[in-house]
């Protein structure tokens, strides 16, 4: 047997039309002479109708055996019917059991209540059989098959980098150690200096779309320890011009979402709104003031805290840049401003109180850069390889990297991100 449709594709109009569907018993109710069987698939759900006396006993009393989250088969008859859901509904004409369920069910996907969200990870494939659920994660492809798009539009070139790295770049504190056969490794917090070594090469414009891996202290509800990142570079190029290709990126994610993934808009249940084509920029300083104004104390040059991002986000709402940060705030790799030291060519994407972007202008300058990673304490005997690339012909570049696990957070407004990641790292979770 080979499915010929999906629930969805079936209409009232196939009236009298055979066809074979595949999927999971979502519920069944058998009322004597009748069973009803609601099959789910993953483009919904279908009725299954099965009269004894126009079925007959056998497969009646197959059916009446199925019970909940078994893997069946059915070929039958499409029939017309203003009662049933969608307004139609299969009469049976033969049934392939193809797997059953054990029972009870750790977490029942058709369970009205919705359970607790440790017990919804521990048994993930089953949560991943209700549509909300599902729906959450086919509006984080559509986030990531639009970003693929729109970059190779305009003419970024998809490549891979090392995950099992020699050195730190975000930061030391949040570094996974590894042992690397004889020596001291670490999982890859960013792909930063690969991406900016590669602006040495001719490449030009470069993305990749790759797990990061950070050792966060804390369990928050949009921090992972593994997480997935979008990450740009581009050469002969500045932070305004990245800034630019970040809107392009984002406004296209969320038209892409709002025309193709209306279905899975609905079935979440949420209000979506796309943002205007450019967002709103505004300054590091005017991002303090608004936070010091809300009774928030933020003193220049420290980064925001969880509370100024709230004051902020409360002011700003959606989608908005903040720029000019102090460059103590920022990493080693940041380009400074050439009139204003103090402050760099960094800015954040924010949605409300969340950062989902961060990005830059860099530093090409290679005598800049090594004085950079001593002033922030950092050895740049550890940094060799990637200064290298800057001795012999390095032009000025910019770049970014968008968390998609953050943007799939705001595209589908979950509070956790945990809820936007199909097997998520925390703390406390290594498994599934
Ligand atoms: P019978 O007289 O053959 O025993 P019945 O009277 O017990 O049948 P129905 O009246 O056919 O059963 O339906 C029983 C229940 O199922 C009712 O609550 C009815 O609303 C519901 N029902 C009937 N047909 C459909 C359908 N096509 N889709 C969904 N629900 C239905
Ligand atoms: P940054 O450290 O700000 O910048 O990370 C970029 C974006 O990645 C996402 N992100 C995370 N998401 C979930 N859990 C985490 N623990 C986590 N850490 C980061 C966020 C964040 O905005 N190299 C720079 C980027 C650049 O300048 O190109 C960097 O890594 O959405």
């Amino acid at each position: 047997w080979r499915r010929t449709h999906y629930s969805a594709e079936i209409t009232p109009e196939m009236d009298g039309q055979e066809v074979i569907v595949m999927g999971w018993v979502h519920s069944i109710r058998a009322l004597g002479k009748i069973i009803f069987v609601i099959l789910r698939d993953r483009e919904g759900m279908v009725q299954i109708v099965a009269p004894k006396q126009k079925v007959g006993e056998e497969l009646f009393s197959q059916i009446k055996k199925l019970g909940a989250e078994d893997v069946i088969a059915v070929k039958g008859k499409v029939i017309a019917n203003e009662k049933a859901p969608n307004g139609f509904e299969i009469l049976p004409l033969e049934l392939e059991v193809l797997n059953t369920a054990q029972r009870p069910l750790p977490l029942d996907p058709a369970e009205k209540v919705p359970a607790e969200l440790d017990t919804r990870l521990e048994n993930r494939f089953l949560d991943l059989r209700r549509p909300k659920i599902q729906a959450i994660f086919k509006i984080r492809s559509e986030m990531l098959k639009s970003v693929r798009k729109t970059l190779y539009n305009e003419g970024f070139v998809e490549v891979n980098t090392p995950k099992l790295v020699a050195s730190c770049t975000e930061g030391g504190t949040e570094l996974f150690p590894i042992s690397y056969f004889e020596r001291e490794a670490f999982l890859g917090q960013s792909p930063q200096l690969y991406k900016q070594m590669l602006m040495a090469t001719g490449l030009d414009r470069v993305f990749e779309i790759a797990p990061i891996f950070r050792a966060e202290e804390h369990n928050t509800r949009r921090h992972l320890n593994e997480a997935t990142s979008i990450d740009i570079e581009m050469a002969f190029a500045d932070d305004k011009d990245a800034m630019e290709i970040l809107e392009k990126v984002v406004y296209n994610a969320f038209l892409d979402v709002y025309e193709n993934r209306k279905k899975e808009i609905e079935t979440l249940g949420i209000e979506f709104e796309l943002p205007s084509e450019k967002f709103d920029r505004i300054t590091y300083d005017e991002a303090i003031d608004i936070a010091n104004a809300k009774g928030v104390e933020i003193e220049w040059g420290q980064d925001l805290s969880r509370e100024a991002e709230k004051a902020i986000g409360e002011e700003m709402g959606g989608l908005y840049f903040i720029t000019d940060w102090p460059t103590e705030t920022r990493p080693f790799y940041t380009m400074p401003d050439e009139k204003n030291p103090n402050i760099c060519k960094a800015f954040d994407l924010m949605y409300k109180d969340l950062e989902i972007s961060s990005g830059a202008q860099r530093i090409h300058l290679y005598d800049l850069l090594v004085e950079n990673i001593k002033k922030k304490g950092l050895n740049p005997d550890g940094f060799t390889y990637y200064l290298e690339a800057f001795k012999y012909g390095m032009p000025p570049h910019a770049g970014w990297g968008l968390g998609a696990d953050r943007f799939t957070m705001v595209l589908t407004q979950q509070e956790n991100i945990r809820e936007c990641v199909l097997f998520p790292r925390d703390r406390q979770r290594l498994t599934p």
